[in-house]
């Protein structure tokens, strides 16, 4: 007789261990502890038994009982929490998995970046300013004359007579100047607007990086060193920088700086225009009647200025055939820089 039962025990938690669902489960209930189920036909039956037997067969029914009920409860708590071969077809984990769809950054924002942390081992810090400048910070402190054609309607968005939105972040370092001494060494980042009519290499709203550097005995060399070192961690050592002799009211000297062309390394291409050479930034030595206008001791001081445009770096490092396609917000466009 109780090794009918435990049989029957074994049976029963076999058929628990096989329930896939809730109704399975309850199933194995019904039919061991439900009101009509096994169990009890088993204790009303106990009546008959002989005395002398029925203490053991009562205990190993309660030993049923007790077993059963508890691998009940174990099994609907693993049902319960979703265990996914439990829960059968409901979930399915040979199914691809949902894509979360990601950002990613901009381009201008990547060489932004990029440009920051590689001044910053430099010692240079970011400053930034204003979009909209007087006429004095973006011309008559930068030792740029009424007369020069810069000013004219035909290139600087006015919207006051003494308002303007820059042309340049050279204000912010005016800003920069006028509040602090000498040593300087500041980059910056920021848009600036220019009335160009938009074409592949030009866009009426832009990026620049600006960079000063002032302090006793910097020189030209210095300068040319710092751009060389740039290009080379901008674009990768393979680069060749070379300086052209040029003119800004700003600077004396001044001088354009050229990258070898990084699409045909310099053999000359459609990107280079057959020259081999990209023009990135304008530069040159500040000019003694610029720290003049900010009080600064020309006799004391010297010191380097550069400015390069972010859209003509973002455009020949990932190899960007339009300007415009930076501002076109097509996503199947810039999900590809990361
Ligand atoms: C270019 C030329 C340049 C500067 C910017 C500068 C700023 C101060 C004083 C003197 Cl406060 N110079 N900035 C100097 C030379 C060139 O930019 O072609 N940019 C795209």
């Amino acid at each position: 007789m109780e090794d009918k039962i435990f049989a029957m025990r074994d049976e029963a938690l076999a058929q628990v261990a096989a329930a896939r669902t809730a109704a399975d489960l309850e199933a194995v209930r019904i039919q061991y502890l439900g009101r009509k189920g096994l169990l009890p036909e088993i204790m009303k039956g106990l009546r008959d038994v002989p005395a002398e037997q029925r203490a053991g067969v009562g205990q190993a029914a309660n030993q049923f009982k007790e077993a059963l009920s508890e691998g009940l409860r174990e099994k609907q708590e693993t049902l319960a929490s979703g265990s996914c071969q439990a829960a059968g077809p409901a979930f399915d984990p040979t199914l691809p998995g949902r894509v979360i769809p990601r950002g990613s950054r901009h381009p201008v924002s990547l060489v932004i970046e990029e440009a920051v942390r590689i001044f910053a081992k430099l010692g240079f810090t970011v400053a930034e300013g204003p979009d909209l400048e007087t006429g004095y910070r973006n011309f008559d402190a930068l030792n740029t004359p009424d007369y020069h054609p810069s000013l004219s309607e035909q290139d600087t968005f006015w919207i006051e007579p003494d308002l303007l939105l820059r042309t340049q972040t050279s204000p912010v370092q005016i800003r920069v100047m006028e509040q602090t001494q000498p040593p300087i060494r500041i980059i910056t980042p920021g848009r600036c607007y220019r009335r160009d009519t938009t074409d592949a290499t030009h866009s009426a709203n832009f990026h620049q990086i600006e960079g000063l550097y002032v302090d006793k005995s910097v020189s030209l060399a210095d300068l040319k060193g710092t751009l060389a070192h740039f290009a080379r961690q901008m674009m990768g050592p393979d680069v060749h920088v070379r300086f052209r002799p040029h003119f800004f009211p700003f600077t004396e000297p001044s001088v354009e700086c050229d990258f070898s062309c990084h699409v045909c390394g310099g053999k000359g291409c459609r990107v280079c225009k057959q020259s081999g050479w990209i023009e990135i930034a304008g530069a040159g030595m500040v000019d003694p009647r610029v720290f003049g206008k900010v009080g600064y001791d020309a006799e004391k001081y010297t010191g380097y200025a550069f400015g390069m445009g972010i859209e003509r770096i973002a455009m020949i490092k990932y190899g960007i055939p339009d300007i415009r396609m930076l501002y076109e917000n097509d996503l199947r466009f810039l999900g590809q820089f990361r």
